[in-house]
């Protein structure tokens, strides 16, 4: 069957290239989670730019901006397309600048991917580097009402129990 094993060999030569087109200088970070950040659901995700470029809607052309585009657990897409829309590509075309997502337990990356008004990677392409995170397992994790509260860790320590006598027995 030639058509299958060419299609396999497609697919493979495909996979390769991602890396190579990234550019060596990030325009596009992320401000959380960090880098091997261990984190509970919903991930809390803020995305950032250098000052260079701005945030602008789906739709808006304006030079030097467009709007965020999230890649969950995939390298980037074909960078001379569109951006696709999938569980590993997510448009803010909004222009949103932060978003909530729940992803299962373990690990996961993260990368940002600035697409113009036409939803295309810029030349060179506006991205981030891509992070690793780890969501941990949430079954004991109650549900934050407000997630603005960072580092809200208090510890509780239990009340110190007051030593408990020890009963002597003399044996003399
Ligand atoms: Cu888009």
């Amino acid at each position: 069957m030639p058509t299958l094993k060419s299609a396999l060999l497609l697919a493979g030569s495909l996979a390769l290239p991602g890396v190579a087109l990234a550019a060596d200088v990030h325009q596009a970070y992320l401000i959380a989670p960090q880098d091997g950040a261990t984190v509970t659901n919903p991930v809390k995700v803020v995305f950032g730019l250098q000052k260079d470029w701005g945030v602008a809607p789906a739709g808006v052309q304006k030079e030097k901006t467009g709007h965020f585009h999230l890649v969950i657990d995939s390298e980037l897409p074909d960078l001379t397309k569109a951006i696709p829309t999938n569980e590993h590509f997510i448009h803010f075309g909004g222009g949103q600048t932060e978003t909530e997502v729940n992803l299962s337990s373990g690990k996961h990356t993260l990368q940002i991917l600035l697409g113009d008004h036409n939803h295309m990677p810029h030349k060179p392409p506006v991205t981030s580097e891509r992070i690793t995170i780890v969501v941990a397992q949430d079954a004991n994790a109650p549900a934050k009402p407000a997630p603005a509260a960072a580092h809200d860790h208090a510890a509780h320590p239990a009340p110190a129990a007051a030593p408990a006598p020890v009963p002597r027995e003399h044996e003399e």
